[in-house]
């Protein structure tokens, strides 16, 4: 009776060391299936603005002066959908940073006509520099590069309505578009790349960097990295630039910084 006892409570502990056993074996394999999921939860996404295209767009070309900061101006604002810098206007071909030949710094902005129009790319061209002043040099020029009649009729008609409210003679030379030369890596989204994390989340996404400053997400972030737009718009649009809790975390808390006296 005794040893039948003893058998029973053995052959217990027996079956519960292997349950248990089993029980933790699947505890572990929950777990290693949460790091996979946690892994693909964190795996770089297309950005959600970026995934949105316009049917159609239309091209803006402009030169006026140092490049970095018109890219993060115009990036800024709705509407733009990719906006990379470059040299234009001038004979050479594939001129570089260090031997510009005759060309300008030059911003493209390819654009969705229907949430911006050409006259208001203009009205941003006009404030965001002095086109009455004589340029440094033809690197810094000031330039409207139309593509069509249309845009050259805008160009002409709204530099006439500057002159007319400012009282004084614009410089800007209106001339056809021929060439744009993308300019250098380094030279892309350049207040972006002053903040090494931020842009490092890109790079993971957009591994080629023709991908990376075509994107509008990219755009829009070198936009407020570089002081431009408001702060309520980056609260907003903050989740659709594709980045990691901690990369949002950091731009809003710099956009509190550069961007709260425009709010
Ligand atoms: N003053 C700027 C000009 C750069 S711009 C791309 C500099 O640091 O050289 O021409």
């Amino acid at each position: 009776m005794l040893n039948k006892t003893i058998g029973i409570i053995v052959l217990v502990i027996i079956l519960a060391t292997v349950v248990a056993g089993i029980s933790v074996g699947c505890n572990k394999k929950s777990n290693l299936n949460k790091g996979e999921n946690n892994m693909t939860a964190t795996a770089p996404k297309i950005p959600p603005i970026d995934t949105i295209m316009p049917v159609k767009t239309e091209t803006a070309t402009f030169a006026l002066g140092c490049f970095w900061g018109p890219d993060s101006q115009f990036g800024s604002i709705e509407g733009v959908i990719r906006i990379r810098v470059g040299y234009s206007g001038g004979s050479t071909n594939n001129p570089t940073y260090y031997n510009l030949g005759d060309h300008s710094e030059t911003i493209q902005i390819d654009y969705d006509p229907t949430r911006i129009s050409y006259e208001e790319l203009l009205e941003v061209f006009w404030d965001s520099h002095n086109p009455t002043t004589q340029p440094w040099s033809r690197q810094y020029m000031s330039i409207i590069f139309y593509h069509n009649e249309d845009q050259r009729n805008v160009a002409s008609a709204s530099m006439q309505r500057k002159e007319a409210s400012l009282g004084q003679k614009i410089l800007t030379e209106v001339i056809p578009f021929s060439e744009f030369y993308l300019a250098e890596d380094y030279h892309q989204k350049y207040y972006l790349q002053q903040y090494p994390d931020l842009f490092n989340e890109y790079t993971a996404i957009y591994p080629e960097i023709g991908q990376l400053i075509s994107s509008t997400a990219v755009a829009r972030v070198n936009g407020y990295l570089g002081s431009f737009g408001k702060l309520e718009s980056l609260e907003n649009q903050v989740n659709s630039f594709g980045l990691s809790l901690t990369g949002k975390e950091k731009l809003l808390q710099i956009g509190r910084r550069l961007l709260s006296n425009t709010n």
